[in-house]
């Protein structure tokens, strides 16, 4: 590949940022207060268009609903794009009411199951309106002891609300739907892995597709492979994008484990460069979502870490040479083959990512470039008392 033909990949690239990555947020013990820590969806939207000015690859922000709440939808996809960057996907929250204690779509009580899928189609009217083209789906459903209610009966509920959401899509947009295997449900999740995702996803139609949160696998879980099954399916439709150490930690995306990063972008990059195939098309419309809400990190610079790391890891998997991995490949040769992929990972990028950005007109130095907005959000916004976390002392 030459240079040229790279920068053109590193500019087409497209990392959406979430919403509630630039407010308050914390574990159950404690949210801390982040000084500038945007106070309202307006306010996110201006965080994410910064981070977007700053790295030139994250035009899209994605909400989460009703945490972000508006009267007028169309007026914030507006506000959007008059900052440079539009509405991604949008997240319903089935997850945080008194009825949702036993579960929402797969919930035994059929009229809380209703609720649920009410608010679902409330989201798609968001989408609607605000020109979004995922409603992206997760579930807390799930039960805590063997017994607790019939596991198919679950799954039967499950599908038919997502029948329901599903057809009422408009055309050209996706049902992308979240797995994650255990919590907050520790004996029994409804969407519980790639393959429980990926049969609902099959059996529902076309406008739905996988989404692979890197944080909700078990630990040593090879999610290249579950990648590439997907692409190959057609069914891969996006990320979240996120590192962890033990569970959903959240934590930033290529900082525990950058090989991973690496060979998950490689797989993709492979797929997107083969001709014709499923594959190719299905890499080509991937949605790349971080889904990160740092607790201790300063909000705004840790989403651009995150971005910046998935430029990286993607600039890396650029640089494989795909011919002589191939070629290797069919001869069997284990080592020279694995040799060819780690060349391109050792390879130190950042002088490439640099010049690339002096060519975008980008700020060289991108962090420095944050600290004096990052400042005068904080003096702005001050400092917002997070609550959350067990009762005070
Ligand atoms: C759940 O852990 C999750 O990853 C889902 O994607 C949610 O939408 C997101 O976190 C924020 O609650
Ligand atoms: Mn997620």
């Amino acid at each position: 590949m030459t240079q040229s033909e790279i920068f053109a990949m590193l500019s087409a690239q497209h990392i959406e940022t979430p919403s509630w990555g630039y407010g308050n947020s914390g574990t159950r013990f404690k949210t801390f207060s982040a000084p500038g820590a945007a106070r309202t969806v307006w306010e996110k939207v201006d965080d994410a268009a910064l981070i977007h000015q700053i790295s030139g690859i994250s035009p899209s922000v994605a909400l989460h609903i009703p945490w972000d709440k508006v009267s007028d939808y169309s007026e914030l996809g507006e506000y959007a794009t008059a900052k440079g960057i539009s509405i991604g996907a949008i997240n319903p929250n089935v997850f945080q009411r008194d009825e949702y204690k036993l579960g929402s779509i797969a919930n035994p009580d059929p009229s809380v199951r209703r609720q649920a899928i009410d608010h679902l189609l409330e989201c798609v009217e968001v989408l609607t309106a605000t020109g979004s083209k995922d409603l992206s789906l997760w579930f807390a459903d799930g039960t805590n002891y063997a017994g607790q209610d019939d596991l198919r009966r679950r799954k039967r509920h499950v599908r038919e609300a997502l029948q329901i959401v599903h057809d009422a899509l408009p055309d050209g947009t996706r049902l992308l739907l979240e797995y994650k295997f255990f919590e907050p449900a520790f004996y029994y999740t409804d969407s519980f892995d790639w393959g429980s995702a990926l049969s609902h996803c099959m059996a529902l139609g076309d406008r739905a597709q996988v989404l692979v949160d890197l944080g909700h696998h078990a630990q040593s879980t090879n999610i290249e492979a579950i990648v590439s099954f997907l692409l190959d399916e057609g069914k891969l439709g996006g990320f979240h994008f996120n590192a962890r150490r033990y569970a959903d930690d959240d934590l930033i995306v290529g900082s525990t484990n950058p090989y991973e990063l690496f060979c998950i972008y490689h797989e993709l990059v492979s797929a997107e460069r083969e001709t014709g195939s499923i594959a190719s098309t299905t890499a080509k419309n991937v949605a790349y979502m971080i889904d990160q809400s740092h607790n201790i990190e300063p909000k705004l610079e840790a989403m651009l870490q995150s971005v910046l790391n998935c430029q990286e890891a993607y600039a890396k998997a650029l640089l494989v040479d795909q011919a002589a991995l191939s070629t290797a490949q069919s001869a069997g040769d284990v080592l020279g083959a694995h040799r060819i992929l780690n060349d391109a990972f050792r390879t130190d990028v950042r002088e490439l990512i640099a010049a690339w950005r002096e060519n975008n007109n980008l700020p060289v130095n991108p962090f420095e470039a944050l600290r004096p907005h990052a400042e005068k959000v904080a003096t702005e916004r001050g400092i917002v008392d997070a609550g959350g976390g067990y009762p005070s002392e």
